[in-house]
């Protein structure tokens, strides 16, 4: 039985689809993409891929929509995102599903990432009252000084397929407020999210004669991803995916000497202490490295217990993961859906052998899910869990699947030196009920992380505070607190009110 895909049509996706979006779709001229569900392998639609030319295409209705945006004030602004956060609401339910149906999250997770897109865009029409520059006593009489915070044009915003609605939406409602326009590539395992969105955001634009604000520009590596790279029109470039990627996108930038905003790789670590509260260890640590199948970047990786609780934590944690239900992503009761390809399948067995080289024991899960019917071709594995020993190379590095690693140790100094020894550098999370060790992992000689946590699991944080990492995550912040900051241009004005002309610094000149 094909189920019911109605809120495809409610969303403008058809068979196919032109994959550009210059203010109006565009005809493509690049290559066809098929995207599949990762729960059946079955096609949901086609998209007509962009070439060069519709690049440029997309890239000059950015620019043109952007000369009038700038001026357009910045409370007004937040009205038209006010009015596309709307929109969203509207269509909450059928862009979650259309999450779930492409990327293969949970319908939870589906509909909490649209509301996370939601979230963001309310926190943006705040914002774009409070767009505010300091002003500073000058050291000459009659003089002022204050700084101002304009636009800085089009943003170049790079999604990955795993958040292919909110991460878009969390650089797009803060640079447009920002007097930004913003030209999207998005994942190519997640185009149909990408042109859904579109549609709805679409009618709010065009009725204020600026479709070309959000332009979308669906295409591969040398006819899209390089090209917004090397664009020099483009001033900053927001990039979410591999720490290996972003690398070679942030020396491409610099080499241009524009700004980045790098979201990379995580490889987040719980640390649960002796008096921890287990039940709370348990239930956030089965979200935090179970939920949307291992794949987000902050999935919890590493689990650092104390010796004294570690064999009662992995008996409650073992006993939870035999209950999860891997399964239709669409279904309720489903805890694990598919991973996004049939190559993240391959690489998270890769990665097991090696852990097992390495000594470590996998204590449940590791296989491929062999599902029936429908599913049959679905790209699913059980979530497994490893216990390691003295040798962790593999828990150096991230791989994008449901595996957790469980290493031991016997006090704070030795947990913060485990905790930090890796490269990557995103989110963490201390389980305590002591608020001597909570303070101190989140102190500065604490964890390294650009979040940690007290109580909280590593994954699932609110859009109201700053989000990114440090060390191979990338030092890029997006989403609430002054991240806004990054997208614009700071411009220091300093005014003689006065009739003479003096010089700073108390030079005489002449
Ligand atoms: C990501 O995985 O790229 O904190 C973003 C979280 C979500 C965002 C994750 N709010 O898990």
């Amino acid at each position: 039985m094909t189920p019911d895909y109605g809120f495809l049509k409610e969303l403008g996706i058809q068979g196919s689809n032109s994959g550009a979006f210059a203010g109006r779709w565009l005809t493509c001229t690049g290559p066809t993409l098929d995207s599949t569900n990762p729960a059946t392998g079955e096609r949901i639609a086609r998209v007509e891929q962009a070439s060069k030319a519709e690049y440029e295409a997309c890239m000059q209705a950015a620019s043109q929509a952007w000369l009038r945006w700038r001026l357009v004030p910045a409370p007004r602004r937040g009205e038209i995102v006010r009015r596309m956060g709307e929109r969203m609401r509207e269509k909450k339910d059928a862009l979650g599903k259309l999450i779930t149906l492409e990327t293969g999250k949970l319908l939870q997770e589906g509909w909490g990432e649209v509301q996370e897109a939601i979230d963001i865009a309310d926190f943006a029409v705040g914002q774009s009252r409070m767009l505010y520059g300091l002003s500073m006593h000058s050291e000459r009489a009659l003089h002022s000084m204050r700084e101002q915070w304009h636009p800085l044009g089009v943003v170049g915003i790079v999604t990955a397929f795993n958040f292919p609605m909110a991460v878009w939406a969390w650089n797009s409602m803060l640079a447009l407020v920002c007097g930004d326009a913003c030209l999207w590539k998005p994942s190519e395992s997640a185009p149909l999210c990408a042109i859904a969105l579109t549609n709805v955001i679409r009618p709010v634009l065009e009725a204020e004669g600026l479709a070309g604000l959000c332009s979308l520009c669906i295409g591969g590596v040398d006819d899209v991803a390089r090209p917004l790279i090397m664009d020099s029109r483009i001033p900053l470039v927001s990039f979410t995916g591999s720490t290996a990627v972003g690398r070679d996108v942030a020396a491409r930038v610099a080499g241009r000497l524009g700004r980045s905003i790098l979201e990379l790789g995580g490889n987040n670590a719980v640390v649960v202490m002796p008096d921890a509260d287990l039940e709370m260890v348990v239930r956030s640590t089965l979200f935090g490295a179970v939920g949307t199948a291992g794949q987000r970047c902050t999935t919890t990786r590493r689990l650092l217990v104390h010796e004294r609780v570690a064999e009662q934590v992995l008996e409650r944690l073992l006993r939870a993961y035999q209950r999860v239900k891997v399964g239709d992503p669409m279904e309720e009761g489903t805890l694990c859906g598919p991973l996004i390809k049939p190559q993240a399948v391959a690489a998270m067995l890769d990665t097991l052998e090696r852990a097992k080289a390495q000594g470590g024991k996998v204590l449940c899960g590791g296989t491929k899910a062999q599902l029936k019917g429908r599913l049959e071709r679905g790209n699913f594995v059980v979530p497994a869990i490893v216990r390691m020993g003295a040798q962790t190379e593999c828990v150096r590095e991230e791989t994008f699947a449901p595996i957790l690693y469980v290493l031991t140790f016997q006090n704070m100094d030795e947990a913060l030196r485990l905790h930090n020894e890796v490269p990557q550098g995103l989110s963490s999370a201390i389980f305590t009920l002591s608020v001597r060790d909570a303070e101190r992992f989140m102190s500065a000689a604490g964890s390294d992380c650009g979040i940690a946590n007290a109580n909280i699991g590593t994954s699932g944080a609110e859009i109201g505070g700053a989000f990114g990492g440090e060390k191979d995550t990338g030092g890029g912040r997006e989403s609430g607190s002054d991240s806004w900051k990054a997208y614009m241009r700071r411009q220091t004005n300093t005014v003689n009110w006065g009739t003479e002309l003096p010089l700073a610094q108390g030079i005489q000149f002449g």
